[in-house]
């Protein structure tokens, strides 16, 4: 009837144990980015706009109709009135000069027969969490730099330091380019990858040859390759700053490469001065810093048909139930506890209400979960009907020593039930 989707939400963790390119170790970096993300997973679903000016940013009212003859008709971008912006455009938008954050009312000015399409977050997250699962098939040493983004560390990849015939960079590029294909793999979409010895250094890379592109540069190469590039390349380096160097006529990375550091340190202070000196001579010493904690937890289901509280109250109750059964599955299963309990409702207007409640003790438990769940239900106006239901736990800690171990089903269970004492009477179930 329905298909649940875990997700964890995530807080960083820093690897102390990557000492950067000092010593004999060699680092190799990739940053991977998608092309024209939101954009080409809409593509996915409607291969008839394939190759045409497409942006994204309208709302409910702009989805496509499907008409009588089996083929769709698009909001055009010319009919729009309003205030929002593009999110973002596909490449043949962009070559009419639509781009991200951009009014939609300028934007049709550029391309008024360019087709205007809704958000719909929900499917790019699920997307983000597919690309990002693919790539850690391969290694798993990934940042988590957003919804189309992420560093990976490649360093340690076996065969990554290796040639490969002439290719003195075989190995890395192999490893890149199985990343790359993986990804393709997995999502029908493409990314652009850029492999250097450092996060700087390959988040400037990857958008050297966008889209679907993959470029490996050495420091060897930071001349010509580097310095041409205007300063806002760098990320880091904003609209500000960016001013501030075009005032004393520096416009080109290469030209911040050229000054002594302590005038860069007189102009920009001691911190940033010094930290634009060695962006501009491609130094960065950070660890990619890998996502494993999660801030929360979280299980939901999309409805096939739309669902009411009272009519359908058998069916809403059963797959309630069931998300948090799944949810503490998942808890026990990664061995944490959570003193917060969500539920996040979807209406068939699309209007998205969560609700959640702080416990007085963490839990793991499906009932426990399933009764405080059940009184943030109570706070919501259910005459609507539903088409998405989900719960979250949240505020996590390590379960400690009753932590789960693989197999160990009943872990967090001897936790005292922490929502109030009497069992609501739920609004179904
Ligand atoms: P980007 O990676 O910046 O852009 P992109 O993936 O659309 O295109 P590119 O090929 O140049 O990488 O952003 C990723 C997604 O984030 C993008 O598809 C939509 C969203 N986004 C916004 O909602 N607002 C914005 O201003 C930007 C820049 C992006
Ligand atoms: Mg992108
Ligand atoms: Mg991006």
């Amino acid at each position: 009837m329905s298909v649940a989707v875990a997700s964890a939400g995530a807080r960083p963790t820093a690897r102390g144990d990557n000492p950067g390119m000092q010593g004999a170790k060699r680092r190799w970096i990739a940053h991977l980015d998608m092309d024209a993300f939101y954009a080409s997973v809409e593509l996915l679903r409607y291969p008839e706009l394939r190759g045409l000016p497409v942006v994204i940013g309208g709302g409910r009212r702009h989805q496509p109709v499907m008409q009588s003859d089996g083929t769709r008709r698009f909001a055009r971008l010319r009919d729009y009135t309003g205030r929002g912006v593009a999110t973002t455009a596909t490449y043949a938008a962009r070559d009419l000069g639509v781009f991200s954050a951009m009014g939609l009312m300028k934007a049709a000015q550029r391309a008024p027969d360019a087709v205007l399409l809704p958000v719909d977050f929900d499917e790019y997250r699920r997307y983000s969490q597919r690309f990002k699962a693919a790539v850690a098939e391969v290694t798993p040493l990934i940042e988590d730099r957003g919804i189309d983004e992420i560093y990976i560390d490649l360093s340690e990849v076996p065969g990554v330091h290796e040639p490969l015939g002439h290719d003195r960079h075989g190995g890395v590029r192999a490893v890149a380019q199985e990343i790359r294909n993986s990804v393709a793999r997995a999502t029908g979409l493409t990314c652009s990858v850029g492999v250097t010895p450092n996060k700087l250094l390959s988040k400037i890379a990857s958008e050297l040859d966008k889209p679907d592109g993959l470029t490996l540069l050495t420091l060897d190469e930071l001349p010509t390759r580097i310095w041409p590039l205007p300063v806002r390349r760098i990320n880091g380096i904003g609209p500000k700053a960016a001013a501030k160097l075009a005032a004393l006529g520096i416009t080109t990375i290469g030209q911040i490469a050229a000054q002594p550091r302590m005038a860069l340190v007189e102009h920009f202070g001691r911190g940033y001065g010094a930290w634009l000196h060695d962006a501009a001579h491609g130094r960065d010493e950070r660890p990619v810093v890998t996502h494993s904690e999660p801030v929360s937890i979280s299980r939901e289901t999309t409805f096939e048909r739309d669902l009411h509280a009272k009519a359908d109250r058998a069916v809403l109750a059963a797959i309630f139930t069931e998300l948090c059964e799944q949810l503490a599955g998942d808890l026990q299963r990664k061995g944490y506890v959570g003193r917060t309990v969500g539920i996040k409702l979807r209406f068939d207007d699309f209007r998205t209400v969560t609700r959640d409640q702080t416990l007085a003790q963490a839990i793991a438990d499906s009932a426990e979960i399933r009764r405080a769940a059940g009184t943030c239900l109570k706070r919501v106006d259910l005459s609507r009907r539903l088409r998405l239901l989900g719960v979250r736990v949240g505020t996590l800690a390590r379960a400690g020593q009753r932590a789960a171990r693989p197999g160990d089903q009943r872990a967090g269970s001897e936790h005292a039930a922490a929502a109030p004492a009497d069992s609501p009477e739920l609004p179904f179930g």
